[in-house]
């Protein structure tokens, strides 16, 4: 059921790997007025400035796709960042949505909401049902909060907002900078790297024992519109790609599709997280939502997508920080 196509849509975070891709899906799909700021134009830690931006665009649906993000190691060292810039960005977001009456609100979390050592696939129930994987827990509680937000606005309010729990992500204005992005796209740099500068070998994090899922973006933000159309329910709902990878074959195989042929070291010293965080994705599959890119389609996609980035031809390469 397509909601009408002149509908006012806020995507909050539109720059981001996640944003940007729902705003392509929103193009594709024919909604004509959708809206972005960027960070200059619009602070989201700032509850005035949002409350004020909610008051004059009077937006009808907002996906919050903004948020503070980063890879095992950034989330260990930044707690404080990771905690405070998520809560701020989605009470200011879900506040004012609330105050200005928006119709329907999307909010997105992460699979790292889920007890480190809970039961594989991950379903919805068993949300705090243990202890967090203690290198994210900061970003976890914060999307934890989130979910709660959107349920006590429904509960108390009757608002329509709804959450998602994606799985790890990947795709077009990724974060390549070695210190704080996610795994992926950090291997294909690093084995990128390696290659053109004629490296013998590339050094990946922890044992490579960890399983990890990876879903792309553009099959994410399907799942964010279809949902923002078809879903209306208190109950989150986890959107993954149904199959995961160790690590350590996730590592051989950018190694194959960039074309490297050195060596691959393990790193011990820094961190594996969490063993495993396989979704259970059986709710909106049965809502009739499929991913469509298979992980290694998507990692050529993102390679070609990097190698734009690091030979300068992609015009506006300053967000991405290479
Ligand atoms: O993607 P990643 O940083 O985050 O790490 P998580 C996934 C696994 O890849 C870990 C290993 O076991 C890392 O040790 N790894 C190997 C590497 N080499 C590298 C490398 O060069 N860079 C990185 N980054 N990892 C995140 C959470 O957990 O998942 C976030 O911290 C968020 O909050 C995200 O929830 C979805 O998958 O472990």
């Amino acid at each position: 059921m397509q909601w009408n196509s002149n509908a006012r849509i806020y995507v909050a975070g539109h720059r981001g790997m996640v944003g940007s891709a729902i705003w392509r899906e929103l193009q594709r799909q024919g909604y004509s007025h959708v809206i972005g700021k960027t960070r200059e134009e619009l602070n989201l830690l700032d509850q005035a400035q949002v409350r004020k931006f909610f008051s004059a665009e009077r937006p009808e649906w907002v996906f919050v796709a903004a948020a503070r993000v980063g890879g095992i190691l950034a989330n260990d060292r930044q707690p404080a960042d990771f905690i405070y810039e998520n809560l701020a960005i989605e009470t200011n977001l879900i506040q004012a949505a609330y105050e200005t009456g928006v119709q329907k609100l999307l909010f997105l979390g992460s699979s790292c909401i889920y007890p480190k050592l809970a039961a594989q696939p991950l379903r919805e129930e068993s949300l705090l049902s243990g202890p967090l994987e203690p290198t994210n827990e900061w970003y976890a509680i914060a999307k934890i909060a989130g979910i709660k937000l959107c349920q006590a606005f429904r509960r108390q309010h009757g608002r329509d907002f709804i959450s998602a729990m994606p799985t790890n992500l990947y795709g077009p204005n990724d974060n390549y900078d070695l210190n704080t992005s996610h795994v992926l796209p950090a291997l294909i740099r690093k084995f990128h790297e390696a290659k053109t500068q004629g490296e013998k070998s590339v050094t990946c994090w922890g044992s490579g024992k960890p399983l990890r899922e990876f879903l792309h973006t553009d099959d994410l933000a399907r799942a964010c519109v279809f949902l923002m159309e078809n879903y209306s329910d208190e109950q989150f709902i986890n959107v993954g790609f149904g199959s995961d990878i160790s690590i350590r074959e996730l590592a051989e195989l950018i190694g194959r599709v960039v074309g490297f042929e050195g060596q691959i070291v393990w790193d011990t010293s820094k961190p594996d997280g969490t063993p495993r965080k396989l979704m259970d994705s059986s709710r909106i599959r049965a809502l009739g939502w499929r991913p469509e890119i298979g992980l290694e389609e998507g990692i050529r996609m993102a390679y070609t997508d990097f190698q734009k980035l690091a030979d300068g031809s992609l015009a506006d390469n300053s967000r991405i920080k290479l």
